[in-house]
């Protein structure tokens, strides 16, 4: 098995020089990880719904749904089971096999909307589609709980270094990410585990990111990365856009580091051109969100994804498919 050459050792300045080398090389060196260890040409399709948005009690300082600033997102109430298994069989009939839903929540608490939350993972899994939770922090419980539901997989990121960390986040630390993750692996549902670039951050910070994945044993099966947008009213907002090369950067490692994870564009997507999201193809990316809306911020046009996967040949990634 592959697997097993996979390394869990990488250092700070291992990761450092491979952000750096020149560019060309590093695309290289990625896309021939990649095709050693995953289909060339197939690409996951999921499609994210925000069942609870905004009015978040944390202060993430680059998210809309924080209670804590003025945007443009108005609190919603949460989505009903019926409408979220709506969503779910439209994003399957368009073509998506993975089905992520959001809840702007610092922790998963007991009670009716988690009973909806079990109701909806169940109700994914039966369209056939993989499904995906994102709501804060969980315990042991709750983590077993979403797995016996059928819940394929749970996203909580790490979003930055940890050293960079508490000038994003203050209402929670670093470690309470990293307890929710082995709650998560401790359960048996797979982990989706990112980050996000354009905070602010030195390029060791991204190599730190990098280092606290790629040393996780085993790596996350699921690797967002996500390029700032900056929302208006956030403490980011006036953050400058971050260089695509960078983003084709960041991508390449973590595919380098991480051979057989899916490594998806997440949001900033809209802000590339066609040009450089297929760079970020060559660099590894085998996932991308797929549908008009990210969870408040807009995402490509269906149509042009299904244009642009098209005009290269590449294929929608099947549900549950392993890497070979
Ligand atoms: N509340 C849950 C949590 O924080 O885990 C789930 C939803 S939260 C919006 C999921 C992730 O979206 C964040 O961890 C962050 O990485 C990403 N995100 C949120 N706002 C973003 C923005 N403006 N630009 C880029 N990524 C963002
Ligand atoms: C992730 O890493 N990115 C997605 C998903 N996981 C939940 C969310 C991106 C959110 C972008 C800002 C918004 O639309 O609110
Ligand atoms: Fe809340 Fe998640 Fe946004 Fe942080 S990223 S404010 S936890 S919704």
């Amino acid at each position: 098995m592959l697997e097993n050459t996979a390394r869990h050792d990488w250092t700070t300045a291992e990761i450092v020089e491979i952000l750096q080398q020149p560019l060309l090389d590093l695309i290289y060196r990625a896309q021939t990880v990649h095709r050693q260890h995953n289909p060339g040409n197939e690409i996951q399709l999921a499609t994210l719904l925000s069942v609870k948005t905004g009015g978040c009690a944390e202060d993430c300082a680059y998210c809309p749904q924080s209670a804590h600033y003025q945007t443009n997102v108005q609190p919603q109430p949460v989505m009903d089971v019926e409408a979220v298994l709506t969503s779910a069989q439209r994003a399957k009939e368009l073509g998506a096999t993975r089905f992520c839903m959001g809840w702007a929540w610092r922790e998963i608490r007991e009670g009716k909307a988690f009973e909806e939350m079990l109701a909806m993972v169940r109700g994914v899994r039966s369209l056939g589609l993989e499904a995906c939770v994102t709501a804060g922090m969980l315990n042991d419980a709750q983590a077993q709980r979403l797995a016996e539901a059928g819940l394929t997989a749970y996203n909580h990121n790490l979003d930055t270094s940890p050293e960079y960390y508490d000038q994003i986040i203050t209402s929670r630390t670093y470690g309470d990410r990293l307890k929710t993750l082995d709650c998560v692996r401790r359960s048996g549902i797979t982990v989706c585990c990112g980050g996000i670039i354009g905070l602010g951050e030195t390029v060791i910070d991204r190599a730190r990111m990098l280092e606290i994945l790629a040393t996780m044993q085993p790596h996350p099966e699921s690797v967002p990365i996500n390029a700032l947008t900056a929302v208006e009213g956030t403490p980011l907002q006036n953050q400058q856009p971050v260089d695509s090369f960078d983003l084709v950067r960041m991508c390449a490692t973590a595919r380098i580091l991480m051979p057989r994870a899916k490594i998806r564009l997440s949001a900033g997507r809209s802000r590339l051109s066609r040009e450089a999201q297929v760079l970020c193809f060559m660099a590894g990316v085998n996932s991308i969100f797929y549908g008009e809306m990210l969870l408040t911020t807009s995402n490509p046009e269906r149509d042009a994804d299904n244009q642009l996967l098209e005009t290269i040949g590449a294929v929608a990634l099947q549900p549950f498919a392993e890497a070979h």
